[in-house]
């Protein structure tokens, strides 16, 4: 961790601020794309590497050169302690730590190095791989080291069931919709493509493998309950040797897959959906040269990254996203609508305007028009980057009958997403079947989609850009939404950040932005809650783990990112000339490298609260620059 900063008593010169700024547009400038956009690595741990060597593995594809770079990445991240942790000072994880092991083991490294040794003590302490997630023990059974029959049923019939079923596909997730399937096909499949003998992994049993507890994962609720009975009675139907639905819903099954391969060989632009379908269709005879598996492994190439620390996998990519708040920062920065870089970043944004169908579609019936966060995602665009891209283009000259027709159809169907409780989900609207989360298969991550207000912050901040105020219904509906979900303490809930910070500067801005009253209560709560979390050298951090304990709600050492969310929200709730603001951008200008651009080591994305956490590499640059911008701004009114 870096040394302490010193308190800051000056506020800082109008000379600081535009020099901080100067730097800082130059750098993000020198990082653009020449096509036009900015992309930021998209870092989470290790599992999403070491599951890309199982993959190699299954389909016969890897070779010792990869496996051994593969191995000097795990390594390189693992902790003094011997453990693997999902983010950056995070405890250790023992799903993630044992299939970092089994990576290393399977890439040759000796199991007598001290590195190996202090994993193994580690994992057998936390009770071995009996105790691993769903996930994991998925894997292992995929590779022998697990009995596929202490896995929890997955039945692929579910793609038969009609989308009014109480359960079906589309009640879950798009990110799970597209895991369970290839899962479940996995799993009355049962391949396994075993390890050679010097790879196993007798030692993380700590009873010996005989006596490993098999018991499946369960939830103690009254619907736990009830889906481990379902779990129970599939596996009598399992035993029955005629299966009227069994070759049909496996036929379904593997087109539905096929059908939602993208462009670019992915599944859904993440990383999970993506291997499991690869190794379901190969389970199901597909071979590797075939068009489909071909594709689909020669994607992985734009997510891979190769350098000093070896060889690593991005589970997701944000070119979009990036794209669109770095747009936003320089805007804040002072740069004119016309400027040649943001031109080019506006005309690619454009050509990725998403104008075809997707799963979204079985709840809104709105004409397509939004964006996806990666490249390729088309099935699946979200109202996050929809809101933040359109935000984006707003100030841009562009060709203007261009521009007019994105923005028209990227608000109808931003409008067409909104969710019955007036919020907006990320790629769905009212995936809200708070019961699924109860099956047994669901130890590890979310399954739903529901409403955030982080996301339906974005889309209303976008809704006053646009020259919306109170009057207009969607407006109003998510308003209410809005404000029904603020926390005790003033705060909101971070889904895809961390944590009230990024809540609290989402909601703020999007208030100011539809001319609500900044001296309203409610404002002033959220200001307090800010208030109250500075730290003593000027910024704001706020730990993972806020997650689960509310006591580190806005606490931590300070991040640029976070210290950037915390600006935004006071800027926006006027307190431009505060002492905490001056503080807050005298630690951003302070903490500012030679270079234009900051250090933050902190993981504050989230993919999953905990579970996948996210570091997006451009995040400690354009936020600080959109606060330092805002900044400046609002010391020239008035
Ligand atoms: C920041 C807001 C934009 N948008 C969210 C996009 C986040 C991109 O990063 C990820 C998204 C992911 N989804 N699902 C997974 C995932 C990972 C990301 C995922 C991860 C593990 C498993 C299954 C799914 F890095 Br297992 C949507 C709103």
């Amino acid at each position: 961790m870096a040394d302490p900063l010193p308190v800051v008593h000056r506020p800082p010169s109008t000379a600081a601020v535009d020099g901080a700024i100067a730097r800082a547009v130059d750098w993000l400038l020198q990082h653009q794309y020449p096509e036009g956009y900015w992309w930021g690595e998209l870092e989470s741990n290790v599992t999403i590497t070491a599951e890309h060597l199982f993959l190699t593995h299954i389909l016969g594809i890897g070779t010792q050169e990869l496996w051994e770079k593969i191995a000097r990445y795990i390594l390189s991240e693992q902790r003094p302690e011997g453990f693997w942790a999902n983010w950056y000072g995070g405890p250790g994880d023992l799903s993630t730590t044992v299939e970092a092991y089994l990576a290393l083991k399977m890439a040759g490294v000796d199991p007598q190095a001290p590195a190996m040794a202090r994993a193994r003590a580690w994992i057998l302490a936390q009770g071995g791989v009996e105790r691993t997630r769903v996930f994991t023990k998925i894997w292992l059974a995929m590779l022998g080291e697990w009995p596929w029959e202490a896995t929890p049923m997955l039945p692929p019939e579910l793609v038969l069931l009609p989308d009014w079923f109480p359960v079906n596909l589309y009640a879950f997730a798009s990110w799970a919709r597209g895991t369970i399937l290839p899962l479940a096909i996995l799993r009355v499949l049962k391949p396994v493509w075993p390890l050679p003998a010097h790879a196993r992994l007798d030692e993380l049993f700590p009873r010996g493998r005989e006596k490993a507890d098999l018991s499946l994962p369960r939830k103690r609720s009254a619907w736990g309950h009830f889906f481990y009975g379902v779990d129970r009675l599939l596996r009598v139907y399992e035993r029955r040797p005629i299966r009227p639905l069994r070759d049909l819903a496996l036929k379904r099954a593997e087109e539905w897959i096929v059908a939602r391969q993208e462009a670019d060989g992915c599944w859904g632009g993440i990383q999970p959906p993506w291997v499991y379908s690869l190794i379901a269709l190969y389970a199901l005879g597909h071979a590797v040269e075939s068009p489909v598996l071909a594709r689909g492994i020669a994607g992985f190439a734009r997510y891979a990254i190769e350098d000093e620390r070896g060889f690593r996998l991005q589970s997701c990519v944000s070119p979009v996203w990036d794209t669109g708040l770095a747009l936003l920062a320089l805007q804040d920065a002072g740069l004119p609508g016309d400027h040649p870089a943001l031109v080019r970043a506006g005309m690619w944004l454009l050509r990725e305007q998403i104008f075809v169908g997707g799963d979204w579609q079985v709840r809104c019936s709105a004409r397509p028009g939004g964006w996806a966060f990666e490249f390729d995602n088309d099935r699946y665009p979200d109202t996050d980057d929809t809101a933040v891209v359109l935000m984006a283009l707003l100030g841009l000259k562009l060709p203007e009958r261009a521009k007019a027709f994105a923005l028209e159809r990227g608000l109808e169907w931003l409008l067409g997403m909104q969710s019955k409780n007036g919020g907006w989900g990320a790629f769905d609207r009212d995936n809200t079947k708070a019961f699924l989360r109860e099956i047994p298969f669901a130890d590890f991550g979310e399954l739903l989609d529901p409403p955030s207000a982080d996301v339906t912050a974005h889309v209303v901040e976008l809704l006053g850009r646009l020259g919306h105020r109170r009057g207009f219904r969607p407006l109003d509906r998510a308003l209410r939404y809005l404000l029904r979900e603020q926390e005790a303490d003033g705060s909101w809930y971070g889904r895809w950040g961390v944590n009230h910070l990024y809540g609290t500067g989402a909601v703020l801005p999007a208030l100011r932005a539809i001319a609500f009253p900044m001296d309203d209560r409610r404002v002033r709560r959220a200001v307090d809650f800010l208030l109250s979390r500075q730290n003593p050298d000027g910024g704001w951090g706020e730990d993972v783990l806020s997650y689960h304990r509310p006591e580190l709600r806005g606490r931590g050492p300070s991040t640029a990112s976070q210290t950037a969310w915390a600006l935004l929200a006071l800027l926006a709730a006027g307190e431009a000339r505060s002492e905490a603001v001056r503080r807050g951008i005298a630690y951003l200008i302070a903490t500012q490298r030679p270079d234009g651009t900051w250090d933050e080591p902190y993981f504050t994305g989230t993919g999953f609260p905990t579970d996948f956490m996210i570091r997006y590499h451009l995040y400690r640059h354009y936020f600080p620059l959109m606060a330092l911008g805002r900044y400046r701004r609002a010391l020239e009114e008035r």
